[in-house]
């Protein structure tokens, strides 16, 4: 696989966009722990540079699909984090109008198809959309973002036999965080790579250290050029670790001691990883990835308060788009 050099300026969004889904989590997790937002939170923390490396891989007009860990995906896309942050308050600002919550977070506009609470749901949805593509005659792209667990449903299956004897346009980025709530990825599948599974399907797959941004980024420019040019689908492994436990609350018992220290390791990290190699390559000083860190938590900060304070929904606002205007 040929090695692109990325620009400056796409490294400086990328590293921008990084910062804004570790920082939107944390602040996320502790609203939620005060008890200031309702439902339940998943937070990607420790996935950043896999998410961020397959989306900034995209054009505006393909499509994602993600699951009940999605902000990450979503903040990549480029939704504003002030209606996220409306939409964890379960305000009228939403970016769904308080309708969908954490987990079911779309915006049309961006080419976000959904979020999705049903694991593995997502991928029927991203091949619907990858066929879209195919039908339309564009050379748009789909990629649908599950999680190791996912790989174990019906519908992965069902929609990976379906693209791969259509062609269709997708990208299946499975973020391999090694654990489905708190089943590790060893004892709920027999292989060791879950990129395996795309050989009974007869397609191409690609394994990357989903920690380091270079990585996935130009494997991800390949996978999509291979779907643009019709020659898709592609599986991406995305080897990463998430920081919290399955959702905000999970103490995580099950995890050995130190594991999670040891993907914490700067040669393991996503964030020093990147922030060292950039540094040393002479293409960024500190102080110059210091300062968009804390633009974006000036960025964060604002969009919280925006969240905290948009207009809350009446109760009768649960019916709306529930039934017909006439019947009600
Ligand atoms: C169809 C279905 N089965 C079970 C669940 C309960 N559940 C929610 S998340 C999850 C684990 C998913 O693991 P993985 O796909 O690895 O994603 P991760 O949470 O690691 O991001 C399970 C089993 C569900 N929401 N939907
Ligand atoms: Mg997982």
């Amino acid at each position: 696989m040929k090695k692109k050099n990325i620009s400056r300026d796409l490294l400086a969004t990328m590293y921008r966009r990084m910062e804004q889904i570790r920082q939107f989590e944390l602040k996320s997790a502790e609203l939620y722990q005060a008890g200031e937002l309702p439902g339940f939170l998943h937070p990607c923390v420790g996935q950043e540079a896999a998410e961020v490396g397959v989306v900034s891989a995209l054009r505006a007009d393909d499509f994602i699909a993600t699951t009940h860990r999605g902000h990450g995906h979503i903040i990549a896309k480029g939704a504003d984090l002030k209606t996220m942050y409306a939409e964890l308050f379960a305000k009228k600002d939403g970016i769904c109008r308080g309708n969908g919550g954490s987990m079911h977070m779309m915006d049309r506009s961006l080419g976000i198809i959904g979020a999705n609470g049903i694991v593995g749901q997502g991928s029927t949805l991203a091949t619907g959309a990858a066929l879209a593509c195919q039908i339309s005659g564009t050379d748009g792209i789909s990629v649908c973002f599950m999680g190791d667990g996912a790989q174990n449903e019906g519908f992965f299956h069902e929609s990976l036999n379906m693209a791969s004897i259509w062609n269709l346009p997708i990208i299946f980025a499975i973020e391999n965080n090694q654990y489905a709530e708190s089943t590790p990825q060893s004892y709920h599948m027999r292989p060791e790579d879950v990129a395996t599974r795309a050989q009974g399907y007869g397609i191409k797959a690609y394994i990357c250290d989903g920690n380091d941004l270079f990585d996935v980024y130009n494997t991800a420019i390949e996978a999509a050029m291979l779907c643009r040019k019709g020659e898709g689908p592609v599986l991406l492994e995305l080897k990463t670790y998430r920081w919290f436990g399955h959702y905000v609350g999970d103490p995580a018992v099950y995890r050995p001691k130190g594991e999670l220290e040891s993907w914490k390791a700067p040669n393991k990290e996503a964030f020093a990883k990147f922030r060292a190699r950039v540094i040393e390559e002479g293409t960024f000083t500190e102080e110059e990835l210091d300062k968009i860190r804390d633009e974006v938590t000036a960025e964060v900060d604002e969009a919280v308060l925006f969240g905290r304070n948009s207009e809350p929904l009446p109760p009768e606002f649960a019916l709306e788009n529930v039934y017909e205007e006439e019947l009600i």
